[in-house]
């Protein structure tokens, strides 16, 4: 069984502590870190997915796995950052008001800092007052929507509200995506980009960055 197999299944059975030695494994044999995060902890996280949604496994299986995935994630968040350059930018990223969903979001910011943008983290359940402030605040050039939830998506167009009505919307952009979320509704909501995966939204959040700088 090739090491990734190995990554994939053991985060499907929620071993944190065997995923994380796996992924260092890999890592010291030199397999590309897209590689160890595409075929090992994304693919595991897509069965457990499948298997959520088929009603074969249930909320603790898939949060054991989402811990193992976020440990094996930690090892490789550096080696990312290594390959960036300088700060090319600064955004804030957070999961919209209501959803609790942070694996997409946080593979989001891993991407980006390793793409060398500033990240400010506002975690989980972000009202979209909170995303302005701190954009305002802290000088970010893009704020970060990701949603899991058709209930929750909706809060996007706030956040992009808030950020009109502050006047603010033509130094700040929005980028939006999560699983339910597609460029019609980006469009409709009126926000600035929508990218289907979190390597396409950190090239797209550097692109932006440049055009505003
Ligand atoms: Co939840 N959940 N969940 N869940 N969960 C989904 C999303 C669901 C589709 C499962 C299902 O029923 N098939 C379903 C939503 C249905 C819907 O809205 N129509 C669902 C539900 C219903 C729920 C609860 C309501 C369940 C309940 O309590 N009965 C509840 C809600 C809690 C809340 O948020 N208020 C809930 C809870 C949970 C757990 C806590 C158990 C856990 C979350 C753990 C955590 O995140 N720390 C969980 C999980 C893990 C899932 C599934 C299985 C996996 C989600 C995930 O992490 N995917 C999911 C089923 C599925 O997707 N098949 C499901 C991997 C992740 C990497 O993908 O986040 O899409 P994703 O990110 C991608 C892209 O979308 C993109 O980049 C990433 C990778 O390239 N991306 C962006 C993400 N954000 C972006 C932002 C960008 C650009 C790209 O720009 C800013």
């Amino acid at each position: 069984m090739s090491i990734l197999t190995d990554i994939s299944e053991n985060l499907q059975k929620g071993k944190a502590k065997v995923v994380k030695q796996l992924v260092q494994q890999a890592i010291d044999e030199k397999i590309p870190v897209d590689q160890i995060l595409n075929e090992g902890l994304l693919s595991g996280m897509s069965v457990i997915g499948e298997k959520f949604k088929n009603n074969e496994v249930f909320v603790p299986e898939v949060l054991v796995a989402a811990r193992a995935m976020n440990m094996g994630a930690s090892l490789l968040k550096p080696l990312m950052a290594e390959a960036g350059v300088q700060a090319t930018g600064k955004v804030c990223i957070g999961t919209v008001r209501g959803d609790l969903h942070d694996i997409g979001k946080n593979l989001v910011k891993m991407m980006m800092e390793g793409k060398g943008l500033e990240v400010v983290d506002l975690g989980t359940d972000v009202a979209p007052e909170t995303y302005v402030q701190t954009a305002l605040d802290q000088g970010c050039q893009v704020i970060c929507c990701s949603a899991l939830l058709t209930t929750t998506m909706c809060e996007m167009e706030n956040v992009v509200k808030k950020l009109e009505e502050a006047g603010a919307h033509d130094k700040i952009k929005v980028m939006v995506g999560g699983a339910p979320v597609t460029q019609a509704f980006c469009d409709q909501i009126g926000a600035d980009c929508y990218t289907a995966d979190a390597a396409s939204a950190a090239d797209a959040a550097v692109e932006i960055c440049k055009s505003i700088a």
